[in-house]
């Protein structure tokens, strides 16, 4: 493990949920940047169990699953020797200062938060306090490190504003304790949308599965997916406001084939929808399968996952601690 000697590095915090396959709109606005990220910062990324369970969960599915995140990260190039890769349980500060800062999170802010909102509509018959404490424990996730930088998707820009807004309140009122985060958040790509309602991000929840293209689709299904991915009439393959669903599928081949979005408009010019769905297809396709192998290989592998899951849990708890002492003496809980 790397120690800051000399000049302190800044620090990395990000998470996903493991809730299900991930989908390229996952690995566009998450993972893939943290590979950039690992080489400068001091990165912590865990696997956010605590917060999956806030929609119902199988058990043995979200321990099946756990694994799986833990080997696709690393499958993606996460290297648990730059970085703590941990699962978020596993280190139960996260839940002592969620509880902490639960006591300086109005109802009505929680409340008033889109994903709140969101999941409260699509699991109506389920809407526990977890769902609603959601970006609380985010925030807990994120300012037990003093955490610099948060790189999500647009959609958690939100929830890391509330991150900002409790360090600030918290230091306000108990004096300079959080560092206070910044979003980091990739411009254009950052939000990859359904292929069957480009109006609405793609989404690993959702019910319908050619909406979204997963992590561990095959070659077949990829192809097949974005074959009847939703177009428009008119045939001209061009970014506009007008055109969402092209624009969703050239945004997804410029950020599969590293071509800016002007070289991808000339390359695509005259062509029709059917080569044009067939080439995207074909880039994403291409992307994925080592990345699959490579999970395929370290699944069979367990001992070294939980090695690296162990490591990455102590290198965090060393951190997190020193962090919730500091909150725990300031809050005014008795200590020895
Ligand atoms: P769920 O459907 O279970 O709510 P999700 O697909 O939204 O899940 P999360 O686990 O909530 O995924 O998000 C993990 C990370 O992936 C976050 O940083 C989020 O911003 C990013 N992300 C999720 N969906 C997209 C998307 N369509 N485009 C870009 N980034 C995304
Ligand atoms: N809610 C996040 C996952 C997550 C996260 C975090 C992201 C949990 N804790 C802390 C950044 C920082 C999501 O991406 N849906």
């Amino acid at each position: 493990m790397e120690e800051n000697v000399g000049i302190m590095k800044k620090t990395v915090y990000s998470a996903v949920q493991p809730t299900g396959s991930l989908t390229i709109g996952n690995f566009v606005g998450a993972i893939r940047n943290w590979l950039r990220l690992q080489n400068e910062y001091d990165c912590y990324f865990a696997i956010a169990d605590l917060h999956a369970i806030t929609v119902r969960q199988e058990p043995a599915e979200l321990r099946r699953r756990t694994l799986e995140l833990a080997a696709l990260y690393l499958a993606c190039g996460i290297d648990p020797e730059k970085c703590a890769l941990y699962v978020q349980s596993h280190v139960s500060a996260h839940a002592e200062l969620c509880w902490i800062l639960n006591t300086l999170t109005y109802v009505g802010e929680a409340s008033r938060m889109t994903q709140f909102k969101d999941k409260s509509q699509k699991h109506a018959d389920n809407i526990n306090m977890g769902l609603m404490d959601y970006p609380v424990l985010m925030a807990a996730d994120i300012l037990l490190y003093q955490t610099d930088f948060v790189p999500v998707g647009a959609d958690q820009k939100q929830h890391v504003e509330l991150s900002r807004d409790l360090a600030e309140r918290f230091n306000g009122r108990y004096g300079e304790t959080f560092k206070v985060p910044e979003p980091l958040i990739v411009k254009g790509e950052a939000r990859i949308c359904s292929l069957q309602d480009p109006a609405k991000k793609m989404s690993k929840s959702d019910e319908n599965p050619n909406a979204s293209v997963f992590l561990s689709d095959d070659r077949d299904t990829v192809i097949r997916k974005f074959k009847r991915a939703v177009t428009d009439s008119d045939n001209r393959i061009v970014c506009s406001e007008e055109k969402p669903g092209i624009s969703n599928l050239l945004n997804i081949y410029c950020a599969f084939s590293g071509h800016t979005m002007s070289e991808a408009e000339a390359s695509f010019s005259g062509m029709g929808y059917g080569d044009f769905k067939l080439a995207v297809g074909e880039v994403v396709a291409d992307v994925l399968a080592p990345i699959q192998a490579e999970q395929k290989r370290l699944l069979a592998d367990k001992k070294y996952l939980t090695e690296v899951l162990q490591g990455g849990a102590e290198r965090a708890f060393k951190t997190a601690r020193r962090t919730l002492s500091k909150v725990c003496r300031k809050v005014g809980f008795y200590r020895e």
